[in-house]
């Protein structure tokens, strides 16, 4: 989620305002400025906000999946009944035993929990005052078979089955294989990509108003089997790890309001109200297992959403949390973030500021995970576990990361890692402060003396730099400016960088773009340090200004398209070409160590060029961005990349124009408006 975005409290993932990423403000004043502007804009919404929160909480939850349990009906003399097991299944010989389960229902005051089975024992039972919620730890032996492990739980006034089940481990050797700098990852939106079933479309119950393709706030369709349908066409581009926004079920209804951002719905998946389920519009556990099975079999890796520091305000906690402390206040009485991110990386920053972004709601319809209560950080951490171990999942994308407190994201990683060892997981550290981003990333301590051990982060800084140097806005000489800061991180090849993602405007709908430089972009994307990834549309230069419009349909996805931009045959010229040359550089980085994994040395920067080597122990490649308008002949200094007199140029993408190596220079002429890459022979 972007911070300091102007964000309704309906439609969950931002309404930003006017320029706050269209101009890209460079300065740091300026963008102090949108900060400023937006938390005031906050401000004003919040009272709208408020109201509508309380209508909604007024109207019930009729339309959800979850039904809340009034606590008036936990009476002590009815018999004790359970709705939900969370996690419902686990596993023997897994690294966190015992498990904690969590389990919703109603009149369990006094209730005891037994196991039938010696392979697992109960232990550490805490009910919530309500009766509403129980707390019991199940000591699973490491000998115990997978199967059905039903626990009989046990009140004064009755007795029920608690379900509950041992799975059957997936294959290390083919699952949970983790994100490398060998990967290209391509971000997905489910809705938005294809429909591949549309009898998921209009789930019972659901307004007819929740899915129109021509409200962009609305359900469009799309879905897991939309996915698995295309898995060829991702394949054919080169792609490698496909990163899925969140597939956590969401609330089927629409929200209504008379703002410009209504009627809208949680179609983008980051308003959970059920950890354990996935969305019913993008279809079931089944389908979601085979696309994995699917995607693994085809050689790409899947990267699950997780959203640990909030769920939906219709989630059923929210009326009935487990503990009193389970978010940080409650829909009545809480925080707003007001998004003072620096305080999370100074030390001096002061405990009010600091609490207020740690704890702040992200907006009145986020409720924020109290991660500091120890019930809840098992809990979320057992979730992330889960979803891991049931689907075979390679790596996680977590969201809003910064807003929760560093040592939980170091248990995170920890508990990931354990059971995981090559499991991945990247946090989205929405800043375009190199200090900051670097902050987060593991492999070294902070001045809080803590190592987040957090696998990767997003580059937001160099992302932002790259789109202000390809729309013309600073020199080139920016990238170089801004990759010096590679400093900070203690492995830069461990960043994610990302050509563009569903919070910022598509490259085509900024100001000064040009299809050429949304070619470079992708090229710089793809050919410097780090993890490169996608997004999807990004290969046929699709628009997009802010959201939810950067989230348009792929075209050829959905019934009744008029083309079908999946096939060659259904994309324009400039489309096509676009195309092949993001799959021609995704397989030069592919066939090349060096693009994936040397080291990065700075050869030539200037207003219009930035050249660059990649160079590991095999070999040595120059890749070579000229921006301007007309031909750049410039000299190397061929010594510091062990470049001989005479040396030979290989061209591998790109123009080939002449290039030469004589008295200790290379002399590179660079078409115009061009990114080239040569292999030194
Ligand atoms: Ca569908
Ligand atoms: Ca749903
Ligand atoms: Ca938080």
């Amino acid at each position: 989620m972007r911070k300091g975005s102007l964000q309704s409290i309906t439609d969950g993932r931002r309404f930003a305002l006017p320029g706050a990423l269209t101009s890209l403000a460079a300065s740091r004043v300026q963008l102090s400025i949108i900060e400023a502007a937006s938390w005031f804009a906050a401000r004003r919404l919040r009272t709208a906000a408020s109201l509508l929160m309380f209508t909604a909480l007024c109207a019930g939850f009729t339309l959800g999946r979850e039904q809340p349990v009034p606590a008036k009906s936990a009476s002590r003399s009815a018999a004790p009944a359970v709705s939900k097991v969370e996690p419902p299944s686990w596993w023997a010989g897994h690294s966190i035993n015992p498990v904690r389960l969590l389990v919703r229902g109603t009149n369990l005051q006094n209730a005891r929990v037994q196991s039938s089975n010696a392979a697992v024992r109960t232990s550490g039972l805490l009910v919530n005052t309500r009766g509403t919620y129980l707390f019991v730890s199940l000591t699973i032996s490491s000998g115990a078979r997978p199967g059905s492990y039903p626990l009989k739980l046990i009140t004064p006034d009755g007795a029920t089955t608690i379900p509950f089940s041992l799975e059957h481990p997936l294959a290390a050797s083919t699952h949970f294989q983790g994100i490398t700098s060998a990967d290209v990852i391509y971000l997905i939106m489910p809705d938005r990509f294809a429909d591949g079933d549309e009898s998921n479309n209009a789930p019972p119950g659901a307004p007819a108003a929740a899915n129109d393709r021509k409200n962009a706030r609305a359900y469009h369709g799309g879905d897991l089997r939309g996915v698995i349908n295309h898995l060829g066409y991702l394949k054919q581009l080169g792609v490698t790890a496909l990163w899925l926004t969140p597939w956590y079920d969401n609330w089927n209804g629409v929200n209504t309001c008379d703002k410009p951002w209504c009627p809208n719905t949680y179609y983008h998946g980051y308003h959970a109200v059920d950890y354990y389920a996935v969305e019913d519009r993008f279809g079931d556990m089944a389908t979601l297992r085979e696309l994995i099975e699917k995607a693994h079999a085809l050689g790409l890796k899947i990267i699950q959403d997780q959203v640990a520091n909030h769920v939906g305000s219709r989630h059923p906690w929210v009326s009935d949390p487990p503990l009193d402390n389970w978010f940080h206040g409650t829909a009545a009485s809480h925080q707003l973030n007001k998004f003072r991110n620096s305080a999370l990386l100074s030390p001096h920053a002061n405990a009010d500021e600091f609490r207020n972004t740690i704890d702040g709601w992200f907006n009145d319809d986020l409720p924020d995970m109290n991660q500091e209560e120890p019930e809840v950080a098992r809990y979320e951490i057992q979730n992330a576990l889960w979803w891991v171990g049931i689907t075979g999942i390679d790596g996680i994308r977590q969201d809003t990361i910064q807003y929760m407190p560093r040592k939980f994201i170091r248990e995170l990683s920890d508990a990931l890692h354990r059971q995981y060892p090559k499991l991945w997981m990247v946090g989205e550290v929405f800043e375009r402060d190199a200090a900051h981003t670097s902050f987060f990333i593991g492999g070294h301590q902070g001045w809080d003396g803590l190592d987040t051990k957090l696998d990767s982060v997003f580059d937001f800084p160099l992302w932002n730099a790259s789109l202000l140097a390809f729309t013309g806005k600073v020199p080139m000489r920016a990238l170089r400016d801004q990759l010096k800061y590679d400093a900070l991180y203690p492995d830069p090849g461990k960043i994610t960088t990302f050509a563009n993602n569903h919070d910022t405007m598509r490259f085509m709908s900024l100001d000064g773009a040009t299809l050429e430089g949304a070619m470079l972009h992708l090229a710089f994307t793809l050919s410097v340090r780090g993890i490169p990834q996608l997004y999807y549309g990004e290969e046929i230069a699709m628009e997009g200004k802010d959201d939810p419009d950067n989230r348009r349909d792929f075209p050829g996805g959905f019934p009744g398209d008029a083309r079908n931009k999946f096939e060659p045959t259904g994309r324009t010229r400039e489309e096509e070409r676009v195309w092949e040359w993001t799959r021609d550089w995704i397989k030069l980085r592919r066939d090349h160590s060096a693009l994936r994994d040397g080291r990065l040395i700075d050869l030539y920067y200037d207003d219009d060029a930035y050249v660059f080597a990649r160079q590991d122990r095999s070999e040595t490649i120059i890749v070579a961005f000229n921006r301007s308008g007309h031909e750049k002949k410039i000299t190397v200094p061929a010594g510091s990349i062990g470049l001989k007199n005479g040396a030979a140029f290989t061209t591998l993408i790109g123009t080939t124009l002449p290039a030469h190596v004589t008295n200790g220079e290379a002399t590179l002429t660079l078409a115009k408006t061009s990114a080239s890459a040569y292999r030194m022979n």
